[in-house]
């Protein structure tokens, strides 16, 4: 039985579980959770995730909700199908791994989220204004954060290592709609950052999950 993936294709966290289900070949069935109706915060919702949000996950009588935790598992459970893309064989590069997506999720999605949420989400589905003081500064936070990036991508190809990993794809479901943006030039000035992102670009399973999103 394929696994089912509850979400929306404007969630990020939705489209972060996607890109792992693509990239290790996997069969599941994305079932649309209806926001415009409030059915992330209905009954039947919340029981597969408590904080009413989207993406949960199920897998025969295991449900999970966090799309980190469900990417891991993912990975984990298809390992043998795709790419190695938790390092689990080796303590050092699986804990590098772990850096980077401590990274992604601490100090990149803080920043990058709300630049999405005022110059994506406000308009996009609720007819609203950016609020351009709120994207100035976290442009600024994000520049910071690209700095360390830039830096240490010019020193390994990818930010775990010489190797794609989670940690890489992870930065895929912000990035996809920033750098079709206003604040694009924040990636295109920093030539390890761009060359990167590039390379992210390229892979099957990102064209595959974002065609067709709203602001692909
Ligand atoms: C965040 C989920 C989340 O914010 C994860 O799964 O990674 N840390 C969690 N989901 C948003 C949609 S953006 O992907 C959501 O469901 N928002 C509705 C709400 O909070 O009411």
């Amino acid at each position: 039985m394929a696994v089912k993936v509850y979400g929306a294709a404007m969630s990020t966290a939705t489209v972060r579980v996607l890109l792992c289900l693509e990239e290790m070949g996997a069969e599941y069935e994305l079932v649309p959770i209806d926001f415009s109706t409030g059915e992330h915060k209905s009954p039947p919702h919340v029981a597969r995730n408590p904080f009413g949000q989207v993406p949960a996950f199920e897998d025969g009588d295991l449900m999970l909700f966090e799309s980190r935790a469900i990417s891991r598992y993912v990975l984990r459970k298809y390992k043998a199908s795709g790419p190695d893309l938790l390092r689990e064989g080796s303590l050092e590069e699986s804990a590098m791994v772990d850096v980077w997506l401590e990274v992604e999720a601490q100090q990149y999605d803080k920043a990058i989220s709300a630049i999405y949420i005022e110059t994506v989400i406000k308009p996009v589905f609720f007819g609203g204004v950016p609020d351009e003081k709120v994207v100035a500064e976290s442009a600024e936070k994000l520049g910071k954060v690209l700095d360390v990036y830039e830096a240490r991508l010019s020193k390994s190809k990818y930010l775990a290592g010489d190797f794609l990993s989670f940690a890489d794809l992870s930065h895929i479901p912000y990035t996809h709609h920033i750098v079709a943006g206003p604040q694009a030039s924040l990636f295109e000035s920093r030539p390890h950052v761009k060359a990167w992102w590039e390379s992210l670009a390229s892979r099957p399973a990102y064209k595959k999950v974002t065609t067709g999103t709203p602001t692909s």
